[in-house]
């Protein structure tokens, strides 16, 4: 897949990105990312990039034409196009799976109080990635690209790996654990070493369920709904 990000500070999103499994996956050329700068198509030779709401009102506004010029230069045929805004809908993982399918995605990412609303005629998409407000797009591209990377092929090890875990079922994970047995007095679950994979199976279904109901039962009535 290939990534393309509008944004005036790449090196926010392309520095947390360049590590660990999704830093991988672009050196394995599973995932490009690309970028492009609004201040490089700015129409004055201070590179100026926004400018005062009409209207009144306190903070600036980016200007439509910058935006438009940088999403311009890498926009495709079939490009899935996404502005990154509080004001969107909310990512959840039924959303990065839909995201995950496409070949070329384009993240346009706001700044200061957001982006002349006339750049909205050239997305597909408004996203947020939850109900708080952030100083820009970058830490939401940042996490967008990351819940998406992980889902394509070859990406993680174990094929399976996004199967069983948290959200894939709608539920919360059932906890883990690793090596010593006992901890600081505190013991490993005793069905997870008795190597009865039907128990096991059985016991973190159980134990996901009692979680989500005490944690997260909006997920439950979800999960409930979606049933029918
Ligand atoms: Cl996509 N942008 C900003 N500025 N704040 C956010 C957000 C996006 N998603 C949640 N908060």
């Amino acid at each position: 897949m290939r990534i393309d990000v509008v944004t005036l500070f790449p090196e926010m999103v392309d520095i947390p990105l360049s590590d660990s499994i999704v830093g991988r996956a672009r050196k394995e050329g599973r995932l490009k990312l690309g970028f492009a700068n609004p201040r490089d198509f700015s129409e004055d030779r201070r590179g100026t990039v926004d400018d005062k709401p009409y209207g009144g009102g306190t903070g600036m506004v980016m200007m439509a034409e910058p935006v438009y010029k940088a999403l311009k230069r890498v926009k495709k045929k079939g490009s899935h196009v996404i502005v990154l805004t509080p004001k969107g809908g909310k990512l959840d993982q039924k959303t990065a799976l839909e995201l995950a399918t496409h070949k070329h995605l384009v993240l346009i990412c706001g700044h200061y109080e957001g982006i002349d609303e006339r750049i909205n005629r050239f997305a597909d998409l408004e996203l947020s990635i939850g109900d708080y407000v952030l100083t820009g797009g970058e830490p939401a591209a940042v996490v967008i690209i990351d819940a998406v990377t992980r889902l394509l092929p070859g990406v993680l090890k174990k094929e399976d790996a996004t199967i069983n875990e948290t959200f894939a079922e709608g539920l919360l994970e059932a906890p883990h654990y690793t090596r010593p047995g006992v901890w600081r007095r505190m013991k490993v679950p005793e069905v997870l070493l008795s190597g009865n994979h039907k128990l096991i199976s059985e016991w973190r279904f159980s134990a996901a369920k009692d979680l989500t109901a005490k944690r997260r039962p909006d997920l439950i009535r979800k999960a409930k709904l979606e049933e029918v």
